[in-house]
């Protein structure tokens, strides 16, 4: 049954930030108040995505991200609403159109899931989702996504940054990368059984072991307070913000520390396209377009909402350290 709120927030303010971190305070203060009173909470109703939400996955992954922790990251950024995050989406294991994982994701099986530890660790081994997850504190960072089809968002996700979950495996000191793996199955994936797919499943994509540990890495299980919808990468993916879209790779199954350098998905298909490092860098053009510009969602015809491309994304400071040196236009 839906009960409807006391407080009513208008849709169209709903996706400025301002408004979406008023409606969780409400919704933590009123979860609160009617705990206090012994009722069933009604902070559901609340939501303006009400009827797109997931309504897949476990108890315990939910009731986690929603107890996330707000953080001030890209608090002053105003928000992709959450339809536009989750119907423009690039998951080519379910179709190679912006709204075909939508569509086609639901047959993905997100319950139970496990992730393998494989390589130059010390502690390897197949562990289950929850196992990860206990006592990781989850946070909110709103992060720019900058594809590097030249569009762009800024999404809430919910997550931990990555360097927490790698210190536990125990990296050796030959461990100079670091891989990650999507779920390879056919029967749950329709753009996997195309016959006309380019890619070599799975899914493949790498980050040098120290862009792996930088403090703005994240694994992301969830996004607008909410576990991750499957087209956006459920149950856990990664979500690297200096970088092309291409590197977040969604719906992880396997983290594997190598010592050589790993060929990624879009790398291996057009090697002078897509390079290991995809950086966002609007001086260095891709082959067959310019990288200067990127139209932020939501655009229109009518509103294309063109804006500047900013290096790493607008990351530079936190992480332009890391590619000192570094002849970017030929690592690209
Ligand atoms: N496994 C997998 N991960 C993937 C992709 C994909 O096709 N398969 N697409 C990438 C690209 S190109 C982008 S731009 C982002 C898009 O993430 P979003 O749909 O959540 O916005 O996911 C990335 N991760
Ligand atoms: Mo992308």
């Amino acid at each position: 049954m839906l009960i409807k709120s006391a407080v009513d927030i208008p849709s169209s303010e709903i996706t400025s930030h301002s408004a979406y971190l008023n409606r969780r305070k409400f919704m933590q203060q009123s979860g609160l108040a009617v705990a206090a009173m012994g009722l069933a909470s009604t902070a559901g109703a609340l939501e303006s995505h009400e009827g797109t939400l997931p309504k897949f996955g476990p108890d315990w992954l939910k009731t986690q991200v929603a107890g996330a922790k707000e953080t001030a990251f890209g608090a002053a950024e105003k928000l992709t609403p959450y339809r536009d995050v989750t119907s423009y989406n690039n998951f080519y294991e379910f179709g190679t159109g912006k709204d075909d994982p939508a569509r086609n994701a639901g047959s993905l099986i997100t319950d139970p899931w496990s992730v393998a530890i494989e390589g130059e660790c010390e502690k390897q081994g197949v562990f289950n989702l929850e196992d990860i997850l206990k006592s990781m504190p989850l946070e909110e960072r709103i992060y720019r996504l900058r594809c590097v089809e030249a569009w762009s968002m800024v999404i809430p996700w919910v997550g931990f940054p990555l360097a927490e979950l790698i210190k536990r495996f125990k990296p050796l000191s030959t461990a100079k990368y670091v891989e990650f793996t999507t779920l390879d199955a056919p029967k749950q994936m329709i753009g996997q059984r195309s016959r006309f797919s380019t890619i070599d499943w799975p899914y493949v994509e790498a980050l040098r072991i120290d862009e792996a540990m930088n403090p703005l890495t994240l694994m992301a299980v969830g996004l607008y307070g909410e576990i991750l919808p499957k087209q956006n990468g459920a149950p856990i993916r990664l979500v690297v913000p200096w970088k092309y879209g291409f590197k977040s790779i969604k719906s992880i199954v396997k983290i594997r520390f190598t010592e050589t350098a790993p060929i990624n998905t879009w790398q291996a298909i057009a090697p002078r396209e897509y390079g290991f490092y995809a950086n966002v860098n609007p001086e260095v053009s891709h082959p067959r377009w310019s990288q200067a510009k990127e139209r932020r969602l939501p655009s229109s015809l009518f509103k294309t909402n063109r804006i500047e491309t900013q290096m790493f994304n607008g990351y530079g400071e936190q992480v332009a350290h890391l590619y000192k040196g570094m002849d970017l236009r030929k690592n690209y």
